[in-house]
């Protein structure tokens, strides 16, 4: 084993005093001292790099990344290099809180079996009286695939609720939709290593260098080889300042920048007549509805140059393989699904699928973020990408859990869907579990209303996060390295965690949680677990013969192969790493092509609120931060919130760099520095979306849903920017210097300096 494998060596977790930020002296300072190296894979994002943990005694000190891991090999950003300063870290919840007088009484500690046995009886009261449908559980995709699956059994059969739905709403659900209808499977149609095949590729919002650092290593191992690279998106990102054509295009006009690409492909005779006679289905009225997508006044709609469009579809159109990769930034949007259609219209009009290279594929973001919406933990969905409503699949689930149908609820309502019926009381109870909405949802304002006006809040996280605040009741649950199970990545690859070490103190596996609390419902007969391989085996079962089936894999192929794609549907099988090779998702085989409109986005500047404000990532912190902002180097590198400005823009308001400036929408207002930036478009801020309370960018977000898949549009509202002399609450505890030298840092990007001009190189 290699040992100084790069020059940040994060220090081992009882080494750091977490509070000041300063090393203390190691006491692993040589490779003897590790008894243990436990494979595993980073638990953020949805690459699911591979890595060792190191394990000295009972404690894990420190990681090494796996070189023998196909998509990162031997790589980690970040993110992933101090993931394992999470596991022994001082704030960790080591036993169950309980309010034990009522909403405004603090959480006090108590024992596991007052904390179940509390919230087995409320919900049994709350239930008897309001129904079964009073209580919901909102669930979580940084979990893995076992206790995904198990989340959405313990809400239809140990609770008995239809509302049951997860984070994930939030995040790619715009691209199921688009999978569901265009190509008929949900999941990525190529392996990352299809990069290398792609003459092209075209990237729609999505950050790829800060948000997948490491398939960024792909991206110019591809460039290495001389693909060429489109890039839309309002902000010049690390990887739009290389790109050969970028596209800043105004948020929330990505079908009609699509339309018009496919449009130029059209009138140039670039469409794959072949392909789309043998493999499609509805290409008249999308063709005829694409011709109307003039590329003139399309450029109009995005604030684009006209020429810039053109060159960017005879690029696409020509490549013999081409890829098209999102994420939010096309997802996020009240028009999320439609934008997804689109790229799948112009990858399928152009042939771009079934072999390598070609395609078109979301960038799942959660760890677990293809499992999870795979698992039947969805409002509308059981395990295997099964429909609830279907009733072969309905009584085939129930065949397995041993229920009556009748007893198997119906669907239920999407996350974002649940606070609406908490502020109308029809869900009165909630369950939640890996999720903290308290900086995730949209227009936070009305969420806390909505989790404060439940009779029982239950949270179950191993940090005290912003919405466990909320809590009448939080439980302290395993972080990934203290259980073994798997999860599905962004590519579709089946992978698995590996235990390295115990929950402390009187923390608990989460999926013990779960089934003791089924128990204590009445239900331990459906819940007979004693280790999350049975789990596992009675999820491969719901899922034999499903979309996603995962019956042909086992935990000895995922380490025999490094990973096995679903679908696996026998155990000879060996999994399938490219889908759509010969036919499409639906019953024919065949692709959908849908005509799409371009409808503008939920909320248009005006008069009152001149700007459009976007929401997302930064590399250093992931999601609503509760684990990111408590890794001392993550937290020094980008310790606060801030709003990108353009340098334009901001000289017309007098705003400089550093300065204080209050944002408004028609939601709420918050104050944050300005970074005076050329990287952003000038009629658009950015606001970095990882804190919480005061300085949560959710505050100003447009809670408005997108039709079909209910996911709410933070990339796109109105906004107005003012600089103010009134530094916000949080400014008492901010250290100038520290403040002053991570925005530096930022500058330091070097697409900080460039302005955000059509480019054509
Ligand atoms: N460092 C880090 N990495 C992460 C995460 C994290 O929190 N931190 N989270 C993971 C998860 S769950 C996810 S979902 C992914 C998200 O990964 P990304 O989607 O790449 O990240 P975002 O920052 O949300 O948004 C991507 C880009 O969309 C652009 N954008 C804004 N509005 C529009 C628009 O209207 N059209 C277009 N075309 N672009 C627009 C933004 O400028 C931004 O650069 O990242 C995953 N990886
Ligand atoms: N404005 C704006 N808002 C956004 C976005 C945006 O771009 N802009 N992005 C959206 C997207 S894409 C996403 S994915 C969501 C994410 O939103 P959330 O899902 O609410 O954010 P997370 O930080 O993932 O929350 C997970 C919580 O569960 C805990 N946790 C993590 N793993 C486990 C586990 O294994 N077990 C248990 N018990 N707890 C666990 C963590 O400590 C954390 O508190 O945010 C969305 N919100
Ligand atoms: S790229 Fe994603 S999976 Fe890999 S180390 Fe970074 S956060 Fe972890
Ligand atoms: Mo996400």
């Amino acid at each position: 084993m290699s040992v100084d494998w790069h020059n940040f060596r994060p220090q081992g977790v009882e080494t750091y005093d977490f509070h000041s930020g300063r090393p203390k002296e190691t006491p692993w300072d040589s490779e003897e001292q590790i008894d243990r190296y436990v494979p595993t894979h980073c638990c953020y994002c949805g690459v699911q790099c591979g890595m060792y943990l190191k394990v000295a005694g009972d404690k894990v000190v420190g990681v090494e990344p796996r070189e023998d891991f196909p998509v990162n090999h031997g790589m980690l950003c970040p993110k992933g290099a101090t993931a394992y300063q999470t596991v022994n870290h001082p704030d960790r919840l080591t036993y169950p809180l309980m309010r034990r007088k009522g909403k405004n009484s603090p959480l006090e500690r108590a024992t596991w079996d007052e904390a179940l046995d509390t919230i087995a009886r409320r919900f049994r009261e709350i239930q008897a009286q309001h129904g079964n449908d009073a209580v919901s559980i909102y669930s979580g995709s940084s979990m893995t695939n076992e206790k995904c699956y198990l989340m959405g059994k313990f809400a239809r059969v140990a609770v008995g609720t239809r509302h049951t739905d997860y984070n994930g709403r939030l995040c790619m659900s715009s691209a199921t939709g688009a999978n569901e209808r265009s190509l008929g499977i949900d999941r990525a149609a190529n392996p990352i290593t299809d990069m290398l095949h792609a003459d092209v590729i075209f990237v729609v919002g999505a950050n790829v260098g800060e948000c997948f650092p490491i398939v960024t290593s792909w991206l110019w191992k591809a460039r290495d080889r001389g693909c060429k690279l489109i890039v839309a998106d309002p902000r010049q990102t690390p990887i739009a300042r290389t790109a050969d054509i970028y596209l800043p295009l105004r948020p929330g006009t990505d079908s009609a920048l699509l339309n018009a690409m496919l449009n130029v492909v059209i009138r140039e005779g670039l469409v794959d007549e072949e392909f789309i006679a043998a493999r499609t289905n509805g290409w008249e009225e999308t063709r005829s509805l694409a011709l109307q997508y003039d590329p003139e006044q399309v450029a109009k709609i995005c604030g684009l140059r006209a020429d810039a469009i053109i060159e960017a579809a005879r690029l696409y159109g020509r490549a013999k393989a081409a890829m098209i990769y999102t994420a939010r930034g096309l997802e996020h949007q009240s028009k999320g699904v439609d934008n997804g259609v689109a790229c799948a219209n112009l990858a399928l009009a152009t042939g771009n699928f079934g072999h390598p290279g070609a395609g078109y594929m979301t960038l799942t973001g959660q760890g677990n973020g293809q499992g999870g919406r795979e698992m039947g933990q969805k409002a509308s969905q059981l395990p295997g990408e099964r429909d609830i409503e279907d009733p072969e699949d309905r009584a085939y689930i129930c065949s397995v859990w041993g229920i009556d149908e009748n007893d198997l609820p119906h669907s239920g309502y999407p996350a974002t869907l649940q606070i609406p019926a908490m502020l109308r009381q029809e869900i009165r109870a909630c369950f939640m579990i890996c999720s903290n909405p308290m900086v995730s949802l949209p227009d936070q304002h009305t969420v806390e209303r909505a989790l404060r006006g439940l009779d029982l809040f239950v949270v179950t996280d191993f940090f005290l996060s912003e919405t466990a605040e909320l809590a009448d009741i939080v439980l302290p649950g395993s972080v990934w390295a203290e259980d073994e199970g798997t999860t599905t990545s962004l590519e579709g690859r089946v992978i698995k965690y590996n235990k390295a070490v115990e929950p402390p103190g009187e923390a608990r596996r989460d999926w013990e949680i779960v089934c003791d609390l089924a128990r204590r419902l009445g239900k331990g007969q459906y819940f007979p677990f004693s280790s999350v391989r049975e789990i596992f085996d009675e999820m491969r079962l719901c899922t034999k013969g499903a979309k996603a089936d995962y019956w042909g894999i086992t935990y000895e192929k995922i380490d025999a192969q490094n990973g096995v794609f679903w679908p696996c549907p026998t155990p000879e099988s060996v999994g399938t790493p490219r889908l759509y090779e010969e036919r499409f998702g639906f019953p024919d085989g065949k692709a959908r092509f849908n005509p799409i409109y371009y409808i503008p986005p939920a909320e248009e500047p005006d008069g009152e609120y001149p700007m459009v404000l976007t929401t997302g990532r930064v590399i250093y912190h992931y999601l609503s931060g509760n684990q990111t902002r408590r890794t001392p180097f993550l937290k020094e590198m980008a310790p606060y919130p801030w709003v990108e400005i353009h340098q334009e823009t901001a000289d017309r308001l007098g705003i400089r760099d550093n300065d204080w400036v209050q944002v408004r929408t028609r939601r709420g207002e918050m104050t944050a520095p300005a970074l005076v930036v050329r990287s952003i478009r000038p009629d658009t801020i950015f606001i970095p979306y990882h804190y919480g309370h005061s300085q949560a960018a959710n505050i100003l977000t447009n809670p408005v849903l997108e039709p079909m898949m209910k996911i709410p549009e933070y990339k796109v509202c109105a906004a107005a920017i003012a600089r103010t002399e009134q530094a916000p609450d949080w400014a008492a505890e901010v250290n100038p210097a520290v403040l002053a030298a991570a925005l530096r840092k930022r500058h330091e990007l070097p697409s900080a300096s460039d302005s955000p001009r059509p480019t054509l190189r």
